[in-house]
């Protein structure tokens, strides 16, 4: 199967670059690496890392896999915080990727283990039963979790589509992952990705690329964290060359063509930022407050409170209601609800139940890492919280039409109404309006990611944003394409260098946590 096949024209309304039905076709396999990792030195890197990749699973297991799966990490550009609401996103995938090798045991054979070894010596190898129905112990983070994550998925699945699969069988499985972790450049995105299409392909499946990225973003959800899915959706359906615009319920990707003359660069903080551990009180956190806030709206707005708590799940649920009060003085923005019915001093619990007349662990009793947040909340922050996704939903699409109309008009019109310059400039303030809405109002930077992308700006960005969950990793910054080395050498001398000399990282290590980014494929299977 060619790894990318349908055609891009542009529409009667400039809407373009649409590969028709491209989220309908399955995963591509490939029987080389060039229609995934390009020519030249590139080819010869991934070629030097497969080899190496084989012959790794050969010395740990004495046998060749069977197959081969590869799933890229990604930069969100920009949408961060509003992908589990509902709302759409726009990321990119990187070259960084994670690759996934299988080999099944046969039926007959003895040991019923799975067991996932890694070519890095830091992450030694984990051994797990072969029962897809395992329960993933959460208390005790073990990196071959995400794995897990990918099998029990794979299985649920499967089983939901009516597949046998049959008596469960040993696995050896080899991982070699080269997306920094924590680092909000979605490396368990990547892994669990690529396990579990890595899985399928060893098991002769194949799905529509919209039900996989639907499928793997429930699959992290194992690992206890109430992922939006936007990290999954990119990673499979990605395409080289475009960033996408994700949206979700049912997950689609549109392409978005990045300006000329800019450039993204990504630059690691240096903080680890640790996901799964800090669930509780970071991101699952957020998930909580976002679903109070959305039902303390519903019911502000007219709803009663046992119907706003069994039908509004997130913001995008309670969207409609902000919208029409808006419109009752003349607006739109659903932002002015939120300052009408939400006060910004921190609710109490306690407050909150007053307002849904049940008890916040009734409401999140189906739950269990729901009810953790709550165990650990002291307070919620409702009103900071719907402001930054209401309004970062609004910046997502403002960022889209930047891309779109200035082309649209000078390929249809032969005109347009602002240079390329102005257009960067435009996306590089929409960047910056996004970090410090998730700085001030959602509260997930930390004091580096704040020093990183204060010395981005003032050494020439034209924005710079905390990207992925935040709480440490990366910042993305948007520079102009002919600034980028010497954007880059600024940044070692200003943020790295101190670091270098304390001994956080070595100086040849640098570029693998500063680089400039181009956007990649997405997820391929390799049967060579
Ligand atoms: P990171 O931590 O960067 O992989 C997480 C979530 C996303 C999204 C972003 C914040 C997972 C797997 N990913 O990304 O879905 O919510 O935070 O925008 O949980």
């Amino acid at each position: 199967m060619p790894l990318e096949s349908g055609c891009a024209k542009y529409d009667a309304n400039g809407k373009e670059n649409q590969w028709r039905n491209y989220e309908e076709l399955p995963i591509p396999i490939c029987s080389s690496l060039e229609p995934v990792y390009g020519g030249g030195s590139q080819l010869e890197e991934a070629q030097l890392r497969f080899d190496n990749f084989k012959a790794k699973f050969l010395q740990v297991f004495g046998h060749p896999p069977d197959v081969f799966a590869r799933s890229p990490g990604r930069v969100n550009l920009i949408g961060e915080h509003i992908d589990y609401e509902g709302y759409s996103v726009l990321p990119m995938a990187i070259r960084q990727d994670t690759i996934v090798a299988i080999r099944k045991h046969e039926a007959g054979e003895a040991e019923k283990f799975l067991r996932i070894a890694n070519v890095n010596d830091k992450y030694t190898m984990c051994t797990y039963p072969a029962d897809p129905d395992q329960e993933i112990d959460l208390k005790n983070h073990r990196w071959g979790h995400y794995f897990i994550c990918g099998y029990k998925g794979y299985h649920e699945f499967a089983k939901s589509k009516g597949l046998d699969v049959g008596v469960p069988v040993g696995l050896d499985i080899l991982v070699d992952g080269t997306v920094p972790t924590g680092s909000g450049l979605s490396s368990s995105a990547a892994f669990v990705c690529s396990s579990t299409i890595a899985l399928m392909a060893a098991f002769d499946v194949n799905f529509p690329k919209k039900e996989i990225a639907q499928l793997t973003c429930e699959c992290e959800r194992h690992i206890g964290t109430q992922s939006g899915g936007m990290d999954q959706a990119i990673s499979v359906m990605a395409k080289s060359g475009f960033a996408e615009l994700i949206d979700f319920n049912p997950i689609r990707a549109t392409d978005v063509q990045l300006p000329a003359g800019g450039s993204f660069v990504i630059a690691h903080s240096l903080a680890e930022s640790q996901k799964a551990v800090t669930a509780a009180t970071n991101y699952n956190n957020r998930v909580v407050e976002c679903r109070l806030a959305a039902i303390v709206l519903g019911i502000k707005l007219g709803m009663k409170p046992q119907e706003a708590i069994s039908k509004v799940k997130t913001l995008s649920d309670a969207e409609g209601l902000c919208v029409s009060f808006a419109s009752s003085r003349d607006l739109s923005d659903p932002v002015l609800a939120v300052k009408e019915f939400l006060k910004e001093e921190p609710y109490t619990a306690e407050e909150i139940e007053n307002i849904t007349e049940e008890s916040l662990p009734s409401i999140f009793g189906n739950s269990p890492t729901s009810l953790d947040v709550l165990k650990a909340a002291k307070h919620f922050k409702l009103f900071q919280r719907s402001a930054h996704v209401y309004s970062e939903a609004k910046r997502v699409h403002a960022f889209k039409d930047t891309e779109l109309f200035p082309r649209f008009l000078k390929s249809h019109l032969n005109c347009c109404y602002c240079s390329e310059e102005d257009m960067l400039k435009k996306l590089g303030d929409l960047m910056n309006e996004s970090h410090n809405s998730c700085s001030v109002l959602y509260e997930c930077s930390c004091p580096e990611l704040e020093e990183l992308v204060k010395i981005c700006r003032d050494n020439g960005a034209l924005g710079a944003r905390l990207t992925g969950a935040g709480w440490g990793g990366c910042a993305v910054a948007l520079v102009k394409e002919n600034i980028v080395p010497q954007f880059i050498l600024n940044l070692k001398e200003c943020f790295y260098q101190s670091r270098i000399d304390r001994g956080v990282i070595n100086n040849n290590e640098l570029g693998l946590y500063v680089f400039a980014s181009k956007p990649s494929s997405g997820s391929a299977i390799f049967k060579f």
